[in-house]
């Protein structure tokens, strides 16, 4: 049997990969105050250490975003009734959320393809083996690349064919609020008009709550941030001392940015191999790992407005803890952005 996937040709061999995540180090440890970007957060371990994370009973947005697709199931794919369609997942993850759609759609008869679209073989295999197993009539075909080549290299292979692609997880949340545009933005202008997005958006809440979901008393968040400077030793030649490291999670009201920080605990000095270089850290000194921004609901209205998308429907948990968002395409040529130069 061949694999349900497509590897995209992604460019970058091996050894760039790691020459891009040094220069990445370089750059964020250069900076006052300093900072490593949160992409790097997950290779295998810290996929797994995620995994654990998503069961976690204070890590509240798994829960409730699942919450949201059973409850809202049918409402969620009506609007591609009768028409043939790709399901376009970025970032499935377990595929848990995935496959309550899946299934509903299997049970409809509906004429739709599972695409998702993950850059890790590890989780593709994960995923399409899933579907495979749970919704065993349905056509699977996965594509390993980035996000926005995936969806690119879809539309000009099926340019006829709808899509409604899923963004779940309040992975947006992780962007600045313009790169959180430009990336829908981004999307927007590969998919065609009448597609329909389903976005999950962390929406703001008590700060106590927030709080407890990103300092989690078993540590296990703690480990998932830690991870980074394991994974820094292992491909950087590093040698870093975790004993000497400390996650810090913190809420900043104004911002709405859940933030996440590795504290230096004492006077210490790490070397990189690969950059041949040593870095001093004073005593308490943070760098920052993560954000994940938490929403306003007419901030995802306006999100939508600046981005291309009509509002088609909104879900919420019973607990209105999160909104999982139903966007549709909207262009018009007419009073689009001029193509003229
Ligand atoms: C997977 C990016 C949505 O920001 O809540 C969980 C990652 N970090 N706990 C999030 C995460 C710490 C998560 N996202």
């Amino acid at each position: 049997m061949g694999e349900a996937y497509v590897v995209l040709d992604q460019g970058l061999p091996q050894g760039d990969e790691r020459k891009a995540f040094a220069l990445d180090v370089l750059t964020g440890l250069s900076e006052r105050p300093r900072r490593l970007p949160s992409k790097y957060l997950y290779d295998d371990e810290g996929s797994r250490l995620f995994r654990a994370i998503m069961r976690l009973p204070t890590y509240y947005p798994t829960q409730r975003e699942q919450a949201i697709i059973e409850a809202h199931t049918q409402a969620i794919i009506a609007p591609m009734h009768g028409e043939a369609f790709d399901l376009v997942d970025l970032g499935a993850g377990d595929g848990t959320k995935t496959m309550v759609l899946l299934k509903a759609l299997a049970e409809a008869q509906a004429d739709v393809r599972y695409v998702p679209i993950d850059i890790s073989i590890e989780a593709m295999r994960g995923v399409t083996a899933r579907a495979l197993r749970e919704v065993p009539t349905l056509h699977t075909e996965g594509l390993v690349a980035n996000y926005l080549d995936g969806i690119q290299w879809l539309s000009e292979k099926y340019p006829e064919r709808s899509r409604l692609v899923l963004f779940l997880g309040s992975n947006i949340g992780n962007f600045h609020k313009p790169e959180a545009r430009k990336f829908l933005r981004t999307i927007w202008s590969v998919l065609s008009p009448d597609d329909r997005l389903l976005i999950g958006f962390d929406l703001k809440k008590d700060i106590e709550r927030l709080l407890a979901a990103y300092n989690d008393p078993t540590g296990t968040t703690a480990a998932f941030n830690l991870n980074l400077l394991t994974r820094i030793n292992r491909e950087l030649g590093g040698d870093f001392d975790l004993q000497k490291w400390q996650h810090f999670g913190t809420y900043n009201v104004f911002s709405g940015g859940m933030e996440s920080y590795l504290v230096s605990r004492e006077d210490q000095t790490v070397s990189l191999e690969a950059l041949e270089l040593r870095f001093a850290f004073e005593p308490w000194e943070p760098v920052q790992t993560e954000y994940s921004y938490k929403y306003l609901e007419r901030d995802i209205d306006a999100l939508a407005a600046a981005t291309g998308f009509g509002i088609q429907d909104r879900f919420y948990d019973l607990e209105r803890d999160f909104l999982d968002a139903l966007w549709r395409v909207e262009k018009n040529l007419r009073s689009g952005p001029s193509r003229r130069a």
